[in-house]
């Protein structure tokens, strides 16, 4: 892929051309007179935006020439990362930027790393939603996705004291060079206010504005956007409450506004922290919906073809308001009767379920939607009035249906009765018309009562007194296509999530499993492995059409091969191992296995069940003679990831890690054979260099519970082992790699609920995972009472009770660990098969997962410029 710049006449005279840009951003947009790396990293990020500029423009106005359909991807959490690599890489001048960097006395790695990341986002879903728009782009496929400007983004994870500690994370300190302000792009959105009939008053607005971040294609002119909206006060001052001396009143507005853009999910336990999320959800996709409708009626006279020209992906519930928000636009703003409304609103739609924890399965309370969005909460009664009547007579036939089952069999029993009665004529004939009698009152509430479970809007199941809105209902009401992301997990939401919406409309329901962008993924992140499957392989084409990576298999039988693919894993260790001495102080050996877990801390990832593990691994390795520990593999443990602020268990499960590894990484007779490192603050940099670096991998979820995961299938295209479970999408990487390659483990995803039901008594339990337990408690990595509530979560019946299943799947867990140990030990066959994971996993490119939503959802086509 890298240009020789330097051997090419035409490339060195363009890297001139480039760091003679540079220069001039350096001298006049930023009007530095020094060469820092962070004003060397501003100078060139300018000069790529403009490049980004030129492409950007060209691509829109194509478009709008050409008017092609196009998807709009709304999500609450685009996580992009850095965008310097990224781009120039995508635009094809890395080797010019490289090179004029060089000549102006700079380093393209220094440079590169001043940036700081865009951290827009949570986890997967966000990343998810990141490497989307790299492949719309790469594929030509007209597509924007549309989110929110955070000011803070996700926080910044610090450790102190052994804890968790979140600090804001002051991502546009130094400004922004990847983003383009539209002043002239704005949208007024309202909140709360009255009703009077369908006529809705708001009392507060504020004004959202765009600004458009270019996605450049790979290989390709394309450039699309991701347009992220920011709030401002409808006035900036109240001049009359200022004059009065009132400051605060003053001011009011601009910190409304402000608020809205602040942070990613705020902290929704509160009605006030509940009301702001939702404010930032309708907030961003009102000002999205007006501006796609806004653009499209430049080009046609009325709505009602908005849907052959349009599709909204709502990326989770978050974005789902707008089922009301798209119907509220076309009846009051543009005058669409109500039924002409719902057909395009139908059609326009689509909805993609992430997971099935229900913290993500929002529900809002009537109330709180009532109060900001009175008309939409209108709106979404009339909405679920008219399903529920729509309905209503195919629920009726199915309740006859049961009851005609059981009057069959409540009659078989009467007439038994009957028979044993003295009087056999005369007890039957009663027992008949009693059991009539008792189905016709029945039958009606019957019907009324299975229609609760199809309602959109539905009580509270811990609160009788209040009434919530499924927002997940309301999507799959309002969208033409609603898909899982891989291929276990759609079957689940078929079966758990939505049975009664797929009895109605099995057709509505698909699976696109997700994928990841490879360019960023495995091109950028290990340049030193892409240049080795170049070669291999005679080409780089791969980097765009990665079924080609299948051809690496037969290099899994070359010694030659597997030698430099082992020196490539060993550099990616060591610059790991760099960064592990830097941000953390412990040295760890290269020569360990390095084995990783890296993902949102949460109690069904279960972090805590690798801790355990550990903990059980050094109690094992204090008891051998130094001649049994000889034989151990050592192992270099590392754990990435951030709790949740308000997550409880979450934050008690990073101390623990944090804790453990205090104590494992001095304990000088352990030595190098076991090693645990928390690496804090793990984002999309973060991981760039750690799965390069990971010879095995975890993605221990319950069965059932992970969606799919994403960076399982990051470590695979690295060449990284699979330690999990049959859960996401690691069942359809085993399907590609083999699962014999794979180390599985555990229950599968049907037998939770009956081992939910069955848990045993904490005696019970493998003996390891009970003296692991005690060992925490005993205070051996010190704050025992601190970790009472984690550890009485999966041992106690009455607080928590394993709900995860982690005593279920310890004992089948630490079998699948000694598999590892005994495959790492025979060095040339791990390579092979490590091989064998990159060559195998080319499917889960998200070129694929976008090329199949484009044509089994979206039906937008690709529009290149010639
Ligand atoms: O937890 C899922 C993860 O499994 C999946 O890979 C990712 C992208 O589809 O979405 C995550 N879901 C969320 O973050 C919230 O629904």
């Amino acid at each position: 892929m890298n240009k020789q710049a330097t051997s090419n006449g035409a490339a060195a005279a363009d890297a001139a051309a480039v760091a003679a840009d540079i220069e001039a951003q350096r001298r006049y947009r930023l009007a530095a007179k020094s060469s820092d790396p962070q004003t060397m990293y501003q100078a060139a990020a300018w000069s790529v935006h403009n490049k980004l500029v030129d492409a950007f423009d060209k691509t829109q106005e194509y478009w709008k020439e050409k008017d092609p359909k196009h998807v709009y991807y709304l999500s609450a959490e685009f996580l992009m990362g850095r965008t310097l690599t990224n781009a120039v890489h995508n635009l094809g001048l890395e080797g010019e930027y490289a090179e004029a960097l060089k000549n102006l006395g700079a380093d393209m790695e220094t440079v590169r790393s001043q940036e700081l990341d865009a951290a827009l986002g949570n986890g997967g879903l966000g990343r998810l939603a990141a490497c989307f728009l790299d492949s719309m782009a790469t594929l030509d496929l007209p597509g924007w996705g549309y989110g929110i400007r955070y000011r803070y983004g996700m926080f910044k994870q610090a450790v102190k004291d052994g804890l968790q500690v979140e600090l804001p994370d002051y991502w546009l300190d130094a400004g922004n060079p990847w983003e383009i302000r539209r002043p002239e792009t704005q949208f007024k959105v309202g909140f709360y206010g009255s009703l009077d009939g369908d006529k809705w008053t708001p009392s507060e607005e504020v004004v959202a504005e765009a600004y458009d971040v270019p996605i450049p294609g790979y290989k390709t002119k394309t450039c699309s956007t991701l347009r992220l909206w920011d709030a401002l006060p409808s006035s900036e001052l109240d001049l009359a409450a200022f004059n009065a001396g009132d400051y605060v009143k003053a001011v009011e507005l601009k910190r409304k506004a402000d608020e809205i853009t602040a942070v990613l999910y705020p902290n929704d336990a509160t009605e006030e922290g509940k009301e702001l999320r939702l404010k930032q959800q309708f907030f961003f996709v009102s000002a999205s919906l007006q501006d796609t409708i806004a653009r499209y009626l430049e080009k046609h006279s009325d709505l009602s073809g908005l849907a052959e020209k349009a599709t909204f992906q709502m990326n989770d519930t978050h974005p789902t308001i707008a089922v009301a928000e798209l119907m509220r636009l076309l009846i009051d703003v543009h005058g669409m009767d109500s039924n002409a409304a719902w057909g395009v609103t139908t059609k326009a739609l689509a909805y993609t379920n992430h997971t099935v924890m229900p913290e993500a399965l929002e529900k809002w309370p009537v109330r709180v939607i009532g109060k900001l969005l009175p008309r939409h909460m209108q709106l979404i009664e009339q909405i679920n009035t008219q399903w529920l009547a729509s309905i209503k007579d195919h629920v009726s036939a199915k309740v006859a249906k049961e009851q005609a089952a059981k009057k069959a069999e409540a009659a078989a029993a009467a007439v038994k009765v009957a028979a044993a009665a003295a009087s056999a004529a005369e007890g039957k004939e009663a027992a008949a018309e009693e059991a009539k009698a008792g189905e016709e009152v029945e039958e009606v509430d019957l019907v009324a009562e299975a229609l609760k479970a199809y309602s959109i809007v539905q009580e509270n199941q811990w609160n009788k007194d209040e009434m919530l809105v499924n927002m997940a209902y309301l999507a799959v009401v309002g969208s033409f296509a609603v898909n899982g992301v891989a291929a276990i997990h759609s079957e689940i939401i078929k079966t758990d999530i939505f049975p009664h919406f797929v009895e109605l409309f099995p057709q509505r329901f698909q699976n696109k499993t997700n994928g990841v962008t490879l360019r960023r993924w495995l091109a950028y992140c290990n340049p030193e492995l892409s240049a080795l499957i170049t070669e291999a392989l005679g080409t780089d084409a791969w980097v765009k059409d990665a079924t080609l990576l299948a051809k690496l298999k037969p290099f899994a039988e070359n010694a030659e091969f597997r030698k430099r693919w082992r020196a490539v894993k060993q550099a990616k260790k060591a610059e790991l191992a760099a960064h592990i001495k830097d941000v953390t102080g412990y040295e760890v050996s290269t020569n360990s296995m390095f084995d990783i877990h890296v993902k949102r801390i949460h109690e069904y990832k279960r972090q805590f069940m690798n801790a355990l593990s550990i903990i059980h691994r050094y109690s094992e390795i204090k008891a051998m003679s130094p001649e049994e520990r000889k034989k151990v593999v050592p192992r270099v443990c590392v754990f990435g990831g951030k709790a949740a602020s308000a997550y409880y268990m979450a934050k008690k499960i990073v101390a623990l890690v944090l804790s453990i590894a205090e104590t494992i990484n001095n304990d000088k007779e352990v030595g190098d054979l076991l090693k645990v490192v928390f690496l804090p603050n793990y984002n999309v940099t973060e991981a760039e260099l750690i799965i390069p670096a990971a010879e095995l991998s975890q993605h221990i979820s319950t069965a059932g519970t992970e969606a799919s995961g994403t960076s399982n299938m990051k470590f695979a295209l690295n060449g990284s082992f699979i330690i999990g479970t049959l859960d996401g999408a690691n069942i359809e990487i085993g399907e590609n790699t083999g699962f014999e390659n794979l180390f599985i483990f555990g229950i599968k995803a049907e037998e939770i609920n009956r081992l939910r039901e069955e848990r045993k008594d904490f005696k019970d339990y493998d003996p390891r995972f009970i003296a692991a337990l005690d060992l925490i408690k005993s205070g051996a990595f010190g704050r025992p009472d601190y970790f009472d509530d984690l550890v009485a979560s999966i041992s106690d019946m009455n607080r928590g009770n394993d709900w995860f299943l982690l005593a279920n799947d310890f004992a089948s867990y630490m079998d699948a660990q000694a598999e590892v140990d005994a495959l790492y030990s025979d060095q040339e066959e791990w390579t092979r098969r490590s091989i064998i994971y990159t060559a195998s996993n080319g499917f889960f490119s998200s070129d694929r997962t976008i090329d199949q939503y484009a044509r089994e959802i979206w039906n937008v086509q690709p529009c290149a410029q010639p």
